[in-house]
């Protein structure tokens, strides 16, 4: 199967729950993950699984509830503005100048795999639209 079909089948596979993911071990360094950015409140660590020449994946350290983006509350919108502030800075720190891409997949339709929000910066390669 083909990169994108084995994504799609674990997102297909996985069961959206408010249990642990396996982003905490990545926070908690019982994991290791390669972190580009990390600030008291984010980290942004390399995909495993790139799909363009830079990918990264920024990420809550505290889940409070965001799971998804449609669980989306009130209170997160502070946190929610700091993924988007950090996507811009990982952007610039990896020379994206001629542009890059934010996602955000929200549950099995869109692909999630993970249920712990988090924000993917792609670039280094012309992205496509509509996105598959
Ligand atoms: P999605 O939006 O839930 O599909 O994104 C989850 C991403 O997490 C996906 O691109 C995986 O390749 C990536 N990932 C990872 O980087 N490290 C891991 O240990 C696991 C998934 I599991």
């Amino acid at each position: 199967a083909s990169a994108m079909a084995s994504e799609i089948e674990a997102a297909l596979a996985a069961v959206p729950s408010d249990g642990p993911t396996i982003f905490d071990k990545i926070i908690n360094k019982e994991i290791p993950a390669n972190v580009v950015f990390e600030d008291d409140k984010v980290l942004a660590f390399r995909d495993i699984a790139p799909q363009a020449p830079t990918h990264i994946l920024i990420i809550p350290k505290v889940r409070d509830g965001l799971t998804r983006l449609s669980k989306a509350e009130e209170r997160h919108c502070e946190i929610l503005g700091r993924l988007l502030y950090t996507a811009k800075l990982v952007a610039k720190q990896e020379g994206l100048e001629d542009g890059f891409r934010v996602v955000i997949n929200d549950g099995p339709q869109a692909g999630q795999s993970v249920y712990h929000i988090h924000v993917h910066v792609l670039g280094g390669r012309q992205m496509n639209w509509p996105p598959g």
